[in-house]
């Protein structure tokens, strides 16, 4: 009898691939019964405990997870690396905005990664995010040379990339990890997407330790940032705390230190105005939840 700390690289059909602590060892383990009573899935990038004999090795505990991406369904990713195009297509921010919230939401740190450098200018875009504490990298993908950055931001880390279709990710990630294993710039005509379509997800060891999840792309990261209160707190540069009022929505509030920094150049009107379209969303779904939730509730006395 054996028992072995590991992790989940894969999962397929019920029999998932674990790779040892020390990563000397790789074997095949199902679900202990308990699981499905307690209607837990593991998941690839799990930490788990594996138990038994050559042939029937059994995952028999389930580490709590950091975070949890549904779609592919993945865990304990620590890393992403959030990856626009400068041109073709043109990057669209609010987009990245969105992805940078859902990174704070999970505690994943994010790095912005501004691909085709050899076609645009990214001084405009950098000039954005100077003030944000992320890492903007401006690269040509298609060059090996250019990709030491983000490798060694990868390195040692579960990470992810994550961005629209056509910026570069599959190129990326052939540059990233030993050997190729993603189409790169073929779209597929019969249907319209990428041809990485795969729902299944796996981590893929990187040339200098770590993982790639290797996720179709961005679905799985869709905010939930839970209400209007919250959001400004997963804009790490607004200087939060220093408003006149506490429940400041750092809007058009008299005595607001958002829009202060906002004019004095420390936060940028770009991720200013984010912030503002993305408020109004927020509060939006709120009102349309709220009501809703009075039509479930008919016997409700006025
Ligand atoms: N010129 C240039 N082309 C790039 C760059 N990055 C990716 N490409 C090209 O853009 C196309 C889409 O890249 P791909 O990696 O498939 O994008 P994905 O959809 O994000 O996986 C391919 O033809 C790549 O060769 C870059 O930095 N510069
Ligand atoms: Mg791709
Ligand atoms: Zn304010």
């Amino acid at each position: 009898m054996t028992e072995m700390k590991g992790r989940i690289l894969k999962g397929i059909g019920g029999f998932y691939t674990i790779e040892s602590a020390d990563s000397s060892v790789l074997l095949t383990a199902k679900a202990a019964g308990i699981f499905r009573h307690q209607k837990i899935k593991p998941a690839v990038g799990d930490h788990v405990t594996v138990i038994g004999e050559s042939d029937s090795y059994v995952i028999a505990e389930i580490e709590k997870r950091r975070n949890f991406f549904v779609r592919p369904p993945v865990a304990n990713v620590d890393r992403a690396a959030l990856v626009f195009a400068l041109a073709h297509p043109k990057p669209d921010l609010l987009l990245l905005d969105k992805l940078l919230i859902a990174c704070e939401e999970n505690r994943v740190e994010a790095m912005i990664c501004l691909t085709k450098r050899d076609t645009a200018d990214a001084s405009a875009v950098a000039e954005i995010y100077a003030k944000t504490p992320y890492p903007v990298l401006e690269l040509n993908a298609t060059s090996p040379d250019e990709l030491a950055p983000i490798a060694e931001f990868c390195a040692g880390h579960t990470v992810f990339l994550a961005g629209p279709s056509g910026v570069g990710k599959s190129t990326l990630t052939n540059g990233l990890v030993g050997q190729p294993t993603m189409d790169t710039g073929s779209v597929s005509v019969k249907l319209g997407r990428g041809k990485h379509t795969t729902r299944h997800v796996e981590l893929i060891p990187l040339k200098n330790g770590g993982y790639l999840a290797d996720t179709p792309g961005f679905s799985s990261l869709s905010p939930a940032c839970a209400d209007s209160a919250s959001l400004a707190g997963y804009f790490p540069e607004f200087p939060l705390g220093g408003c006149r009022f506490l429940d400041c929505r750092h809007r058009a509030e008299p005595g607001c230190a958002v829009r202060a920094a906002v004019e004095a150049g420390d936060v940028s009107p770009a991720r200013y105005a984010n912030y503002l379209t993305l408020l109004q969303a927020v509060e939006a779904r709120g009102a349309k939840e709220r009501r809703g939730g009075n039509k479930t509730a008919p016997g409700k006395p006025r």
